[in-house]
């Protein structure tokens, strides 16, 4: 039966209009009342239930979340710098991001930034690799003091440049009071073996061969991984593909994204690290190459018209990057470094936590170019770096 759009919705089918009107709505209203009941009944066991699986999905939580604690604080590592005990009662820490001393501004100044550019390749057969395993305090933004873990001696480690079938000779020597390893993603070998732990004060070295370009993690593989990612033992090994088959760049730029978890504000004395927070993926900091912000003050640099290379990881332990420079294209992205092939003008291109990019801007005005995770909440967080192009003078008001 067709009604118009005009038709009052009251009106009822012919048929049905031969019964009393008064008769109609008391059956209406008791059929009404009936189903409401049923609705409120229902409703009512309905809000016990939740009630209980809420209160019951809180004893749950709050029971992993102790397990978590107990797990973290009954491990031998827990009295030493680097595991807070902030998890002790499985509750993060407020947060402490955008935390700065008074003279904030001068020690950025003052602080040498971690070198970008990427470092040039080591020739002949073998490219060895010495790392370091140490313990120690490191800044990672402007005053901000951190109980870091670290291979060589900060964060990230160094970078390593190894061309295609060149073998990687990797020796781990662990000058800290417990056990590390190395887990290097360009490899193809038995992690068991290459990756295993290394006690403190031994030495072990293996060897992989280089099968793949582009541009790839390292990182401690000792349990729990998240807490010694969090804390800073992770490093990028560039591998370039053979001679000649990339397009030319005139400037390299290496650039690590991590993630900084603080169980205090790290001001006064080192921060370590709330393994609630890293659990919740809820950072203080969000870095490249390890400090908040570092080239924001010292910033990149090109030309007009040059190309310009960046090789992206991300350290994680758990955010991806979402890889931006804003006032350009990237004019290349060798996304998952699939250095094979290229997509062109892209706007934004993601770097999965645990792994790697390349991206080429040429960029011909002069200017400041923001580089950033367009995941805005690390920007805030200190994943921001600057491009300056054809020696800009004065720096970014936005
Ligand atoms: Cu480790």
């Amino acid at each position: 039966m067709a009604y118009s759009a005009s038709q009052p919705i009251t009106a009822l089918p012919h048929q049905q209009q031969q019964v009393d009107p008064h008769e109609t709505r008391h059956v209406l209203i008791g059929m009404l009342a009936v189903m409401l009941g049923v609705a409120v009944g229902v409703l009512i066991i309905v809000a016990v239930w939740m009630g209980d699986s809420a209160n019951t999905a809180q004893r749950q939580a709050q029971a992993a979340a102790g397990k978590v604690a107990a797990a973290t604080s009954g491990h031998s590592m827990a009295a030493m710098p680097g595991m807070g005990t902030s998890t002790a009662a499985g509750v993060a820490t407020p947060s402490f991001a955008g935390a700065a001393p008074a003279n904030a501004d001068a020690l950025a100044t003052a602080r040498k930034a971690f070198p970008a550019a990427l470092p040039a390749a080591t020739p002949g057969p073998v490219v060895a690799v010495k790392l370091g395993i140490n313990h120690e305090v490191l800044q990672i933004a402007p005053g901000i003091k951190y109980n870091a873990w670290t291979f060589g001696s900060g964060a990230p480690g160094p970078v390593i440049h190894a061309r295609l079938g060149q073998t990687v000779r990797v020796t781990l020597t662990n000058n800290s009071p417990m056990a590390h390893s190395v887990d290097f993603h360009a490899a193809r070998v038995a992690p068991n073996v290459a990756f295993r732990d290394v006690d403190p004060g031994q030495s072990f070295t293996f060897s992989f061969k280089a099968t793949a370009p582009g541009v790839f993690m390292y990182h401690c593989g000792t349990k729990p991984v998240l807490a010694h990612i969090a804390n800073g033992m992770y490093g990028a090994i560039v591998v370039d593909p053979p001679a000649g088959t990339l397009p030319a760049a005139d400037k390299q730029y290496v650039l690590v994204a991590s993630e900084w978890y603080l169980g205090s504000d790290g001001l006064k004395q080192p921060a370590s690290l709330d393994m609630v927070k890293a659990h919740q993926m809820t950072p203080d900091w969000v870095t490249w190459n390890g400090y908040a912000g570092q080239y924001v003050k010292h910033p990149l640099t090109a030309m007009p018209g040059e190309t310009v290379r960046f090789w992206v990881m991300d350290a994680g332990p758990s955010l991806n990057t979402a890889f931006h420079v804003v006032g350009t294209l990237l004019n290349r992205a060798w996304v998952n470094q699939d250095m094979t092939q290229y997509q062109r003008d892209v706007q934004t291109a993601l770097v999965p936590a645990g792994g790697g990019g390349v991206f080429d801007v040429k960029i011909d005005q002069p200017g400041l170019y923001p580089v950033v995770s367009h995941s805005f909440a690390s920007v805030d967080m200190g994943q921001v770096a600057l491009l300056n192009v054809g020696h800009t003078a004065g720096t970014m008001t936005h």
